[in-house]
């Protein structure tokens, strides 16, 4: 199955066969109170700095999360979707659980976005899927709903069955409903990360589907998150994720070997690339 994203003049595909596609999470203001202060004074310099780092360090698509108390969104993100986009040529991941900032960015965006995201809710469903089908988005399906977060993997698939079959009730093509099987602090939880796992595994064996994550969730609240991400990642993929929402500068170099190992890289020829790459300085800004 093929996701195909696109930008002004450049297409990603996203396929279930790999190699994965990498969304770069850094345009995100948890933890980077210096994105709100300059994107609130109009000044886009750092969130470009941060787009070209990421492209540089590997990224396929850039997720932009403009999401803060005391911002408004609706008005920030369509913003700073033009301000990137006058600059970069790559395709972007809208994420806003604001269906209001989202229609308001799916308004600037060109090409084909990624809408992050619509989940199992009644009102989520009815607000995000009509505006996906008319703006030919493809877009993120969170595995929850109105009961909240289920620890239950199977339970966690069937709310992934039900937003696809919405979808396709809607009018949205079956290949463009991304699932994403949540992924939680491990620290919180000793069976986070089983449980996603799993899940992913279910929605790949039994949909076939595009997977993606927010794949540095897992380590928050532990040391040495790097390794835990790593490590978290690598089975991720073996079970079917396609597509995590990642800091490229860390994951890259991982994500490479993996497809590499798993043979949808022939002759290493990007796993090689990429490490060129990066030595002539690519991903040192
Ligand atoms: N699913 C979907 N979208 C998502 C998430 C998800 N979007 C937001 C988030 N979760 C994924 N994005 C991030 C962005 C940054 C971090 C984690 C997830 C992060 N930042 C470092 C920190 O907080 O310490 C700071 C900077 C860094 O080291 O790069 O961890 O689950 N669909």
């Amino acid at each position: 199955m093929k996701t195909v994203l696109k930008s002004k003049s450049r297409e990603v595909i996203i396929d279930t066969k790999g190699p994965v596609v990498i969304i770069g999470e850094s345009i995100n203001p948890t933890r980077r109170k210096r994105l709100v202060e300059t994107l609130s004074k109009g000044n886009f310099e750092y969130v470009l700095q941060l787009a070209a780092s990421q492209v540089n360090a590997g990224a396929d698509v850039l997720d932009v999360n403009v999401g803060y108390p005391g911002v408004d969104d609706a008005a920030l993100l369509p913003r700073t979707v033009m301000a990137i986009q006058e600059k970069m040529d790559v395709p972007l991941c809208l994420d806003s659980p604001n269906p209001k900032a989202i229609e308001a960015a799916l308004k600037v965006v060109e090409g084909k976005c990624l809408i992050n995201s619509v989940n199992g809710e009644e009102k989520s469903l009815q607000a995000i899927l009509p505006m996906a089908r008319d703006h030919h988005a493809a877009v993120i399906g969170l595995t929850m709903d109105d009961d909240g977060i289920t620890h239950d993997p199977e339970k966690r698939f069937r709310i992934a069955e039900k937003i696809l079959e919405r979808a396709v009730q809607t009018g949205i093509r079956e290949e463009d409903v991304v699932i994403d099987p949540l992924a939680m602090a491990v620290s919180a939880d000793p069976n986070a990360c089983m449980v996603t796992l799993q899940t992913i595994k279910l929605v790949h064996d039994r949909l076939g589907l595009n997977i993606t994550q927010g794949a540095s969730n897992i380590s928050f609240g532990l040391p040495n998150r790097d390794v835990l991400n790593s490590a978290h990642m690598t089975l991720s993929i073996a079970n079917g994720l396609t597509c995590p929402i990642a800091n490229p500068a860390k994951i890259t170099a991982l994500v490479r070997a993996t497809d590499l190992i798993l043979g949808r890289d022939d002759y290493a020829m990007r796993f090689t690339e990429y490490f060129h790459s990066q030595e002539a300085g690519e991903g040192s800004q």
